[in-house]
């Protein structure tokens, strides 16, 4: 197995009593009318009792024994006499219904919905259902998406180079579309669908005006028309100065008349390729690139240029809120706060401002962004990194379910107690209907798509996330290791275990007690603590962990930065008093000497020194925990996954080496006792710097 398959594998049931009776339940498949989206759900399950039962699956109109009916009561006179309005009256457009009923005296299963899509949905979470071996009896599955639009977002350039994308190449194949609609796409839509997302950014945050040009909208409407009975929508990024790249117009000012009239024509345009065409992602301001701000407007008054154009073919505009500015000399995590919080209200009805979950940049561990919770006013959407662009790539095994609930479970007690993360993003704190959520995709074109096997379990437990973040990371790791490996025990627990602790253990050998940013430099793969003296000083890592001989980490306190008075009053408390400051965010809120005492009663610098240490040796417990699944799950997985555990140990042992020695030049104690010294110098490790990630790994 290369992976290709992802979660949607298929592999034959070995439990035969299971087999039994999925095999008597599972005989006749019933649809009444035809649609492209039906006949995707057909085929899914033919495929998948084919795979799963080694049977075939007849489908036709009349019900026989063992049949699963699926429909709308639109479309399907069967499901219609089932009278299921009063459930289906609350489950929308894409909700749906699991169900053991009998039709005119035969007892068959149902799936229905409002709208195909729907149907596809239920499909999808039927066939998880067969393949995690639940009982088919008393089926009562009622499903609806918390947050409307579950969107991914590609950063793949039209050269095909995706910027972080650790898994081959983009999968676009933009010089061959339109005419050539590689079958990949359609696997890549399935996918998606089974996990219930429904929108794709196609391009990079970093545009290219050319996306816009004819020929590549015809390209993007040939993909555009492949995905949407899959029901996922295509958006592109917008940058922000096409008018004058592709336009020929002397400025791109927002509020310029021309200018206006240049984005009405242009996006009417995108339209008649595309009528359902989703909207525009868009970076401005932002490392770079253009924005409203070079001509003196505000994010909103850019935002709502698109939003007015968009508006009449119900697009809508995500404007992204990273922004940091190089003349601005305050703390770069309280500079999308300070720019965009003044701006509540601001923004047109179908303009979301995208927020990463997180104030500085998807480090291993940061807390929530102030801005959840600060703009009641303004639909916001949270941003996920699912490429591991801090978290070492496609090569060491993070599960990031844990770092994605960590943030929608997070408090921001805007509205008291309760104010969750979650509940901003799904709109139900502040009342919104507009309601999305982003993750930058570790989608390439690796034949296992995301680099590393278990990235797929990011990619998975992000869509299952979107559709309902109420989810565990537990639940969804049992899913997703069910559904792509083994439903033997001996399996799920070591692999389920490995999984869970996975961001923990990552976090403690890269960036322990709240410390942040201190990776190698530019390409971000590796240790790189010593870091500074670049063009900015918050491209450095001694911007963010102040280490000197006095002590290590960051004062966002009233003392410091103050970026901590950016949270509501409960959250000040909670990570403002030393004493009630959890560990996981020492060091991002305070600069602490090495000899403070911390509540373990050990010194900061041993509490430092034990985390790292802890982290790498964990990585070996990860190893052990793999191989002891050897001969159970299939062989070349298996081998996959030991050769990059093995890189992830090392490479956790040179984070630890790597960062002790550098932070120990400043604190000047002796590693505690019982942990063996690091090997070789700090001056070994720093040479190891290298341009490209990753480049010679170390040996000693
Ligand atoms: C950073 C990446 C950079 C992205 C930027 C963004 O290093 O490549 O362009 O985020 O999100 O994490 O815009």
């Amino acid at each position: 197995d290369d992976g290709y398959r992802l979660w949607l594998s298929y592999r034959s049931i070995e439990d035969a009593a299971v087999a039994k009776k999925y095999k008597a339940a599972l005989q006749t498949l019933v649809i009444e009318t035809e649609s492209p989206t039906l006949t995707i759900a057909q085929k899914e399950l033919e495929q998948a009792v084919a795979g799963l039962l080694g049977t075939k699956l007849i489908t036709g109109k009349n019900m026989g024994p063992g049949t699963l009916l699926l429909g709308t009561p639109k479309s399907s006179p069967l499901i219609a006499a089932l009278h299921l309005d009063a459930t289906l009256g609350t489950l929308g457009d894409e909700g749906f219904l699991i169900t053991n009923t009998s039709v005119k005296g035969t007892p068959c299963i149902v799936i229905a919905a409002n709208t195909d899509v729907g149907i596809l949905y239920g499909t999808f979470h039927f066939i998880r259902l067969l393949q995690t071996q639940q009982s088919l009896q008393s089926l009562s599955v009622a499903s609806t998406p918390k947050i409307k639009r579950r969107i991914l977002n590609h950063w793949d350039n039209l050269d095909r180079t995706v910027e972080r994308g650790y898994a081959g190449f983009s999968l676009w194949d933009w010089h061959k579309l339109p005419d050539y609609i590689d079958p990949r796409y359609a696997d890549y839509a399935r996918a998606n669908a089974s996990i219930g997302i429904n929108g794709t950014v196609l391009t990079n945050v970093n545009a290219n005006a050319q996306i816009l040009t004819e020929p590549y909208l015809k390209k993007v409407a040939a993909l555009a028309n492949l995905f949407r009975p899959y029901g996922i929508k295509v958006y592109l990024t917008a940058r922000f100065s096409a008018p004058v790249e592709i336009g020929g117009l002397p400025t791109a000012d927002p509020l310029d008349a021309d200018v206006r009239n240049w984005w009405k024509k242009k996006i009417d345009e995108i339209y008649t390729y595309i009528p359902d065409f989703g909207g525009f992602c868009i970076k401005a301001n932002s490392e770079g690139q253009p924005g409203p701000q070079n001509y003196n407007r505000t994010h909103a008054d850019g935002a709502n240029l698109f939003a007015d154009m968009l508006a009449p073919h119900n697009g809508i505009v995500m404007w992204r809120a990273f922004v940091y500015s190089n003349e601005v000399t305050d703390d770069r995590a309280k500079q999308a706060y300070t720019e965009f919080k003044p701006l509540d209200g601001k923004f047109k009805g179908n303009a979301l401002v995208q927020v990463k979950n997180g104030p500085i940049d998807f480090q291993p561990r940061e807390p929530f962004h102030p801005l959840f919770g600060a703009m009641p006013n303004t639909p916001l959407m949270v941003e996920f990194q699912l490429t591991q662009e801090y978290l070492g790539f496609a090569t060491h095994l993070v599960y990031m379910a844990p770092l994605f609930k960590e943030c929608l479970d997070a408090d921001t007690y805007t509205k008291g107690k309760g104010s969750l993360v979650s509940k901003v993003v799904d709109g139900s704190l502040d009342h919104h209907s507009l309601t999305a959520i982003a993750g930058v995709a570790n989608i390439g074109n690796d034949r296992n798509w995301c680099g590393h096997p278990f990235a797929q379990a990011n990619w998975y437990a992000y869509g299952r996330l979107a559709w309902d973040h109420e989810l565990s990371s537990e639940a969804l790791a049992d899913e997703w290791i069910r559904m792509t490996f083994s439903n033997q025990p001996a399996v799920i627990a070591p692999t389920k275990a490995m999984m869970l602790a996975s961001r923990e253990i990552t976090v403690q050998y890269m960036t322990p007690l709240g410390l942040h940013h201190i990776m190698g430099y530019n390409h971000h793969y590796g240790p790189g603590p010593w870091i500074k003296d670049k063009p900015r000083a918050d491209w450095t890592s001694v911007y963010y962990h102040q280490a000197d001989s006095l002590g290590v980490g960051f004062d966002r306190t009233a003392s410091g930065s103050n970026a901590l008075s950016q949270y509501a009053k409960e959250v000040q408390e909670l990570y403002g008093p030393l004493a009630h400051c959890p560990n996981k965010y020492l060091l991002w809120f305070h600069h602490l000497p090495w000899k403070y005492k911390m509540p373990s009663g050990e010194s900061l610098w041993d509490a430092l020194c034990h985390a790292y240490y802890n982290g790498a040796d964990s990585t070996a417990w990860m190893q052990r925990q793999w191989n002891s699944v050897e001969h159970k799950v299939d062989e070349e997985q298996f081998q996959h996954v030991k050769s990059l555990l093995t890189i992830q140990h090392q490479e956790a042992e040179w984070w630890r080496n790597a960062c002790v020695l550098y932070f120990q030049s400043f604190s000047k104690m002796p590693v505690p006792a019982g942990l063996e010294k690091p090997e070789g110098t700090l001056e070994y490790y720093k040479s190891l710097e290298f341009p490209f990630a990753p480049g010679i790994r170390p040996k000693w």
